[in-house]
C-alpha cells in the first residue's frame, strides 16, 4: 500500500446549508456535490465538517474513539448547551463503555427473539388496516396509513397505555428537529410538543407500563444489569423518541415509491417474500434519517484534511446511500437489490437499536397491502414534511386499485 506523503491541508469547503428548506425537501443533488467535492468537506456556514461518501460515512460511524457521540449527535454541543426539554439520552449521547452497558440492556429487549412475540400482533393489525384502506379506495397515505400503523403498534408493544399517537408524533418531531440549529422547524416542534416531555416521562415509568411489554422487559433487564429505575425510565424514553416518526417516514416513502414504480409493486405482489427487502430498499433509497453528527475527540487527519479536536462532523447517511462508488444505479428504486451496506440505520456501536422492530413493521404492512392492492395511484403531489434531520411527507393523496 502506498502511503500518502501529502501534507495535511485545510481541505475543500462548501457553502451548502444542510438545514435550508431546499436541502430538507431534496438533499440528493447537494449530497452528490458534496461527495464530488471530497471525502471530507468543511461547511463554514456552521463551522462543521461533512462526510457523504459511503466509505467515509461507514468508517466514521465505526470509529467511536475519535468520533464521539457524548457531546450529542446534533449540531450543538450538549456538554455546553444541554437541551431544555430533556436530559441527554443514555444510549444515543454516550460512548463506550457506558454506551455498551446501556445498549446491551436495550438490545436484549429488542432482539429478533424477543420480537417474535409481536409478529402476530403486527400481522393482525396490518391486515385490519389494509382492509380499511382498500374499503376507502382513496385516502391520504400519511394520515391514514403511515402514521396510524407505527403510532398504534409500537407504543402497544412497548406497553404504553392510552392514546399516545399525537404526543409521540410531536415528541419524535422535536427529537429529530433538535439535531439542527434553532431555526423555525425546531421552534415549531418545541411549540407543538409543549407538555409532551412530561407526559412521555410519565408513560416510561414501570408502574405505567403493561405487563408482558417491551417496556417492562427493559425495566427488568436494566435492574438485572444494576441500573437504577430512573435510568431504565430514560432508556424506555429513547425507544419512544426514535421509534415512531422514523417508521412513519419509511412507510410514507414506501407508498410513494410504489406509486411511482408500479412494476416494483408488481414484483412484491408476485413474490411477497420480497416485502422485507423492499422496505430496506426504501430506507436505502430515501434515507429517512439524513444524518447525525459526531464530535472529534482529538485532532483527526482524514484523507489529508485536518479536523481539529472537539469539532462537529456531519455524517450523511443519505449521501452514503446514493454513492455510486458503492451502489450500482443508486438512484433506482429496486426491491430486488442486495441492500447489504445500507447505512440508513447507521452503523457501528450506535446502529439503530430498533432496526428489528422497524423492519417487522414495514414488512408486515407491505405484505398485508400486497395481498390486497393491485396498484397505487397518486391523486395529487406529495407534500414534504420539513424536519432538520428526519425526511418525511406531510400528505400523500393516493387511490388504490383492488379486484
Ligand atoms: C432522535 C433519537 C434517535 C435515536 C435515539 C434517541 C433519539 C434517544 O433518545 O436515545
Amino acid at each position: 500500500m502506498e502511503l500518502s506523503t501529502a501534507p495535511p491541508t485545510a481541505g475543500p469547503t462548501s457553502d451548502l446549508d444542510p438545514f435550508a428548506d431546499a436541502f430538507l425537501v431534496d438533499p440528493f443533488p447537494a449530497l452528490e456535490e458534496l461527495r464530488e467535492t471530497g471525502p471530507v468537506v468543511y461547511l463554514p456556514r456552521y463551522d462543521v465538517w461533512a462526510v457523504a461518501r459511503h466509505q467515509d460515512v461507514h468508517a466514521v460511524l465505526r470509529d467511536h474513539r475519535r468520533f464521539s457521540s457524548a457531546a450529542g449527535v446534533g449540531l450543538g454541543d450538549l456538554t455546553t448547551d444541554a437541551y431544555s426539554w430533556r436530559r441527554p439520552s443514555l444510549i444515543l449521547e454516550v460512548d463506550p463503555p457506558t454506551h455498551t452497558a446501556h445498549r446491551a440492556v436495550v438490545a436484549k429487549t429488542m432482539s429478533p427473539r424477543a420480537m417474535q412475540t409481536f409478529q402476530e400482533v403486527f400481522d393482525v393489525e396490518a391486515a385490519a388496516l389494509a382492509d380499511r384502506l382498500v374499503a376507502l379506495g382513496r385516502f391520504d397515505a400519511v394520515a391514514d396509513l403511515a402514521e396510524p400503523f407505527p403510532s398504534v403498534v409500537f407504543p402497544r408493544a412497548l406497553g404504553a397505555e392510552g392514546d399516545t399517537r399525537d404526543a409521540l408524533l410531536a415528541y419524535g418531531s422535536l427529537s429529530f428537529n433538535a439535531i439542527g440549529p434553532a431555526n423555525r422547524h425546531l421552534e415549531a416542534a418545541l411549540e407543538r410538543a409543549r407538555g409532551v416531555p412530561e407526559l412521555i416521562a410519565e408513560k416510561c415509568r414501570r408502574e405505567a407500563l403493561r405487563p408482558g411489554s417491551i417496556g417492562i422487559a427493559l425495566h427488568d433487564a436494566a435492574a438485572a444489569a444494576g441500573l437504577t429505575e430512573d435510568q431504565a425510565t430514560q432508556l424506555v424514553r429513547s425507544l419512544f423518541s426514535a421509534g415512531v416518526d422514523t417508521t412513519v417516514s419509511g412507510l410514507a416513502f414506501a407508498v410513494l415509491a410504489f406509486a411511482r414504480h408500479r412494476e416494483q409493486w408488481q414484483l412484491v405482489r408476485d413474490d411477497p417474500s420480497l416485502a422485507r427487502n423492499a422496505f430496506d430498499e426504501v430506507v436505502r433509497h430515501q434515507s429517512p434519517v439524513t444524518g447525525f453528527f459526531r464530535t472529534t475527540t482529538t485532532e483527526v487527519v482524514w484523507d489529508d484534511v485536518v479536523i481539529p479536536a472537539r469539532r462537529k462532523v456531519m455524517v450523511l447517511f443519505a449521501g452514503a446511500n446514493r454513492d455510486p462508488r458503492h451502489w450500482d444505479r443508486p438512484e433506482d428504486f429496486d426491491v430486488r437489490r442486495r441492500t447489504a451496506g445500507n447505512l440508513g440505520y447507521g452503523a457501528g456501536a450506535h446502529v439503530c437499536a430498533g432496526m428489528t422492530i422497524a423492519r417487522m413493521e414495514g414488512e408486515a404492512l407491505i405484505r398485508a397491502l400486497a395481498a390486497r392492492v393491485d396498484s397505487w395511484h397518486l391523486e395529487g403531489d406529495p407534500e414534504p414534511r420539513l424536519n432538520n434531520s428526519l425526511r418525511g411527507l406531510s400528505r400523500l393523496p393516493v387511490r388504490v386499485r383492488s379486484q
